[in-house]
């Protein structure tokens, strides 16, 4: 079968065997679209069905997660792990607790992975997982008793040389502790079995700051590129969680400004600049909206909304919050504003068409595969410290980081030329990402 043929009838298959799952839909179509060339080159990846087989997960697990509230009473949520791909190593990735969760998300987050954790040089696979739990307005004690039933599930199916999971929305160090006390508590086994762990007990310096670090220091290198810094650049970033959190720092202690951030409710737009001590203490500390930080600085303002934060006037864009929060319309108010470099901190926060808009009119565009692989980068470092029963110092993590997001800015500009798609790294991404994992599975034969 030809290239174009095959890319078009795995991704009918994709949607016949998936019905429903749009998110996952559209996270394989933008890869698949990206691999004619590489297939024209290679046609052993066509006869040996690799596209046929990195659609399926190799394994998905849905389980009841039962618990008892503060009240007393039963609540049941869902549980969710996909283990996707393990040509490179044991799956990796995050789990997400956030209601919106549902296998097509989980199964959307776990292909990408795949990609990602390719895309950082270090061996590990694809995986992902999660819930619809909600902890937003739980007590500790709710939240606790949720990932102790959670893990009480899901310790059957990791193990720190199978399934390593991470955070991701709505899982953080808290969560972390709960579920690695349980795991350690059933299993009887003090390892690495979970990443972003605090620091006494196993986690690596710097996987706190490891999205956002990591996002600000591919773009950084864009910039180097073209002669150009983040001194006195004016920055956008949507989301006031983990990676939008440390992306601000980065940014500004390389002397760039943001002026807004946001959360699911609405925007604040900050023109002296945002104080990140203020985010940070509303969203780390007190679990508070965004919309507290204007209460407390009167030079914000606060919008309702999440959306109109692109009309915000900007350089440099980090969409860092959630799928599919930067449409067309705001790429096109992005453009209209000058802006130069849009680079996802989140997983696939921009639309296709939003994209797309975004690269015809020469705005540098940088895939979360790519610019938001820092975080599972360092969980890689992580499990590579647990294994020698060692910790590095934050120097140390910090440099192999910035070292990774550097290589990976050169791998997907490389791709991007030698496929004849020069500055487009999605291409890039998704070719130099796939190229890896499609040889591997080539050599480990049809499993
Ligand atoms: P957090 O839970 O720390 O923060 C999430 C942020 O995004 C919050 O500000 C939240 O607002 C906002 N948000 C969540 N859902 C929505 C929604 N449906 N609409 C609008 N805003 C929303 O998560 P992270 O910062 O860890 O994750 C953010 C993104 O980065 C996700 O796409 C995640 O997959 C991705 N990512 C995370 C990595 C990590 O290491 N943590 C690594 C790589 C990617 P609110 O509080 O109102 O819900
Ligand atoms: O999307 C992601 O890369 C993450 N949420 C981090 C995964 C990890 O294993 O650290």
């Amino acid at each position: 079968m030809s290239a174009k043929n095959t890319i078009e009838s795995v991704y009918e298959l994709v949607l016949k065997r998936n019905p429903g799952e749009n998110e996952f839909h559209q996270a394989v179509k933008e890869v698949l679209d990206s691999l004619g060339p590489v297939l024209e080159e290679n046609p052993q990846y066509v006869d040996a069905c690799i596209l046929e087989r990195i659609v399926e997960p190799e394994r998905a697990l849905m389980f009841r997660v039962p618990w008892l509230d503060d009240k007393g009473k039963v609540q049941v949520n869902r549980g969710f792990r996909i283990e996707f791909n393990s040509a490179l190593g044991p799956y990796k990735g995050g789990l997400r607790f956030h209601p919106s969760v549902y296998i097509g998300i989980i199964k959307f987050l776990g292909f990408e992975q795949i990609f990602k954790n390719s895309l950082t040089g270090l061996m590990m696979g694809g995986g992902k997982g999660g819930s619809d739990f909600d902890p937003k307005g739980k007590s500790d004690n709710e939240v606790m008793r949720f990932c102790q039933s959670f893990m009480t599930e899901l310790c059957r199916h990791i193990g720190p040389d199978t399934d390593v999971p991470a955070g991701d929305i709505g899982v953080g160090g808290r969560e972390i502790g709960f579920m690695f006390g349980q795991y350690k508590r059933i299993r009887n086994e003090f390892t690495g079995v979970l990443t972003g762990k605090g620091l006494n007990w196993g986690g690596s310096l710097v996987r706190t700051e490891a999205t956002g670090y990591g996002l600000v220091y591919i773009v950084d290198e864009y910039l180097k590129e073209q002669g150009q810094s983040f001194d006195g650049k004016t920055v956008v970033v949507s989301g006031s969680g983990n990676v939008a959190i440390y992306a601000t720092e980065k940014v500004q202690q390389l002397g760039g400004k943001v002026v807004a951030m946001s959360d699911s409710n609405g925007f604040i737009y900050d023109a002296q600049g945002i104080k990140l001590d203020t985010v940070k203490q509303l969203k780390e500390v007190e679990r508070k909206r965004i919309k507290e930080y204007a209460s407390i600085h009167k030079s914000a303002k606060y919008t309702e909304g999440c959306g109109g934060i692109w009309n915000v006037k900007c350089d440099i864009a980090l969409p860092s919050a959630t799928q599919n929060e930067l449409d067309l319309e705001g790429a096109k108010a992005l453009v209209k504003n000058s802006c130069i470099c849009v680079a996802e901190g989140a997983n696939m926060p921009t639309t296709p068409d939003a994209a797309d808009y975004l690269i015809e009119n020469k705005v540098a565009f940088l895939p979360g595969k790519a610019a938001n692989a820092g975080g599972v980068a360092v969980s890689g470092l992580e499990m590579a410290q647990n294994s020698q029963r060692y910790a590095w110092t934050f120097e140390r993590a910090d440099a192999e980081l910035k070292n990774i997001m550097v290589n990976i800015y050169k791998s997907i500009s490389e791709a991007s030329e030698k496929y004849g798609a020069k500055g487009n790294y999605i291409i890039g991404a998704n070719i130099a990402g796939f190229v890896k994992v499609a040889d591997s599975m080539l050599a480990q034969g049809v499993v």
